[in-house]
């Protein structure tokens, strides 16, 4: 079948410069087989995917929120400038800056410190000076506001457009499928081969038509050395087409979001996920950006291959200095074979991307987050048993609040369980979970969530006084969020019932921006090649990192070792409710609430040292 993009290798018609092996596949026969057949998958070649990006996300909200449209303005989160505004940013205020300096270039601006919890308060209120010591940051209203703009990207693009949340502010959409319909739309001559086709359903397609690109978005050059002008001469392709339908679905959506909910957005469009993104930032913003396939050689050729975020890093670093190259370019003179002689099978990878090549899926995710997470950095510590319970009370409340909240959209959702996590510096191991069964209870008030965080806490810290201890930080989660058919099930059956449920994953932390200090590190270790995603080698699961979190290396670093934190204390979690079902079933009572830490020294997994390109994504810490 000559669907497969790989298989042939005949160049772009245009391109004079390209080397023959590099770029083989970015004009692919297109035939009647390969347009009526029914999921390709990540090998169509009509794949066409986008990524969306809200500008200055927190920002925007904050300008929203505050009704001050065009002013500078930033977010702040203790000392740091998370988010920074358009306008601010034509001061030359960027947000590695300290807020005394961005102050000094712009003294009109706008500073707009996250909301915050402290103990008392149910809702997160703005505060000018909040104290990372006595509060605690609330990110909800981003959190309410993505969601809202998620579900209008679900309304506003073709029905079959595939969704996925990528992070806080942006979204993948997979429009192949709806647009291969609209394609036999508008051009029905395509659904029937002709009678003279030569190779009947293997016939390639006749030529398209131009392709109209005005008011489409802005075209990333083929041949950036000509004149823009030129480029309106060249052949399209039917992948073009494709493109330039996904445009117009995303041109419409975007708008739909800036009319409804006021926020400006950029996209990238292209034939993967990884150019999607890429070009999602060529024109920043409020810009649409197309790369053509024509256009991926000298897209990526002069780029610096550190900065592509899966290159950035030890594995950046590494790739320069074994083959002392700095671009893309310079990479591709590296053969497969050598790259995997020194990186490890898995280094395909990289070779793929450096050729504009990612058959990553777009996934659409669960509606329903599995569970809910608020933790708090300590940094100065807590030393005494009483000192835990007013945080506990800060976490809560943000827990009822937005439990709460989603059972206004979803009624009926209920936690199964509840579960304290805390790093004890001075304890062995420092970092410990515990977690107890959610109890139906008529109301979930913070009172409520915060006895039995506290019941949590005691038994996890111990009322002994003689215990040293130094918590540096501690967080409360509700795992195992259902909807429960009230009525059907008594609190009996719900947690007696020995049906199994998927595992849980931490969807919905509300963890603070500040890196944590890496605890005792966990036993599981992350299979994936994606060093912003963890794919855990115990069950399989798979959490990404939000892109937002990824802007250094080091931050990177620090938010996946939360992420393989959190997902510790799902498997915990899990452990323990397997063993309290043994309990209730009076198999293993003595074993019921174990806390971890406390399993014998034998059960502890092997530290296995990584091998090939994984070394440079599994060291965590
Ligand atoms: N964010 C954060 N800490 C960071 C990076 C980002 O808290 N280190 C938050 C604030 C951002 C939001 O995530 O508004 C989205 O991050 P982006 O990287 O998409 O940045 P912005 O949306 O602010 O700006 P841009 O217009 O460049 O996308
Ligand atoms: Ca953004």
């Amino acid at each position: 079948m000559s669907t497969a993009p790989r298989s042939r290798s005949s160049l772009w018609k245009g391109k004079e410069k390209a080397e023959s092996n590099d770029f083989d596949d970015l004009d692919p026969v297109i035939t009647y087989r390969t347009l009526l057949a029914q999921n390709l998958g990540a090998l169509d070649p009509l794949r066409v995917i986008a990524l969306c990006d809200s500008d200055a996300f927190y920002a925007a909200c904050e300008m929203i929120r505050l009704n001050i449209p065009t002013k500078p303005l930033v977010v702040l989160q203790w000392q740091a400038l998370i988010a920074v505004n358009y306008p601010a940013r034509k001061f030359g205020i960027t947000r590695m800056m300290k807020i005394q300096d961005a102050m000094k270039l712009c003294p009109e601006l706008v500073v707009v410190h996250v909301a915050t919890y402290q103990e008392g308060d149910k809702e997160p209120q703005y505060r000018e000076n909040p104290d990372s010591r006595t509060h605690k940051v609330s990110l909800d209203l981003y959190r309410r506001e993505s969601v809202k703009m998620l579900q209008l990207y679900k309304d506003g693009l073709p029905e079959g457009t595939e969704i996925e949340k990528a992070s806080i502010d942006e979204a993948f959409m997979d429009l192949t499928k709806p647009i291969r319909q609209i394609l036999l739309e508008r051009y029905p001559y395509l659904s029937q081969v002709p009678d003279d086709a030569p190779m009947g359903l293997d016939t390639p397609l006749p030529p398209p038509p131009p392709v109209a690109w005005e008011h489409l978005g802005t075209l990333v050059p083929i041949d950036p050395s000509k004149d823009p002008s030129e480029e309106e001469n060249v052949p399209s392709t039917w992948h073009d087409v494709a493109l330039s339908i996904a445009a117009e679905a995303m041109e419409k959506a975007r708008q739909k979001i800036n009319a409804e909910l006021g926020y400006t957005t950029s996209a990238g469009i292209a034939r993967n996920k990884f150019l999607a993104k890429l070009c999602a930032s060529y024109r920043k913003p409020m810009g649409q950006s197309i790369l053509r396939n024509a256009a991926i050689p000298n897209y990526l050729k002069p780029m610096e291959f550190q900065k592509i975020r899966f290159l950035g890093g030890k594995l950046g670093e590494s790739l320069a200095n074994e083959f002392d190259v700095s671009t893309v370019g310079d990479l591709l003179s590296i053969s497969l074979d050598d790259m995997q002689r020194r990186f490890g099978e898995e280094s395909i990878w990289v070779y793929d991307i450096l050729r504009g090549i990612d058959h990553t899926e777009v996934q659409a995710k669960q509606a329903v987050n599995k569970s809910m997470l608020a933790s708090k950095n300590l940094p100065d510590g807590v030393f005494k048993l009483e000192e835990g319970f007013p945080w506990i009370r800060v976490l809560a409340a943000e827990l009822a609040l937005r439990l709460n909240e989603a059972r206004e959209v979803t009624p009926n959702l209920w936690p199964k369980t509840i579960v304290m996590h805390v790093r004890n510096v001075k304890a062995q191991p420092t970092s410990r979970s515990k977690q107890a069964p959610w109890p139906f209870v008529k109301e979930v008030t913070v009172d409520v969530v915060a006895a039995a965080g506290n019941k949590l806490w005691k038994e996890l810290i111990g009322t002994d006084v003689q215990t040293p201890m130094k918590v540096i930080g501690m967080s409360l989660a509700f795992t195992g969020i259902e909807g429960v058919e009230t009525g059907l099930k008594s609190i009996d059956t719900f947690f007696k019932s020995g049906v199994k449920r998927p595992l849980d994953s931490v969807e919905d932390a509300d963890t603070e921006n500040v890196p944590e200090p890496l605890g005792a590190g966990s036993g599981q270790r992350n299979i994936s090649k994606d060093p912003t995603t963890f794919i855990c080698s115990r069950c399989g699961q798979r959490l990404t990192l939000p892109r937002s979190a990824t802007r250094t290396e080091e931050e990177r670093r620090a938010q996946m070792q939360k992420i393989q934190d959190e997902h510790e204390d799902f498997h915990v979690a899990l452990e323990i409710s397997k063993e309290v079902s043994f309990a209730e079933r009076g198999r293993k009572p003595e074993s019921k609430g174990k806390v971890r830490g406390e399993e014998k020294p034998k059960k502890k997994r092997r530290k296995e040292s990584p091998k090939g390109i994984a070394k440079f994504f599994n060291k965590l810490s």
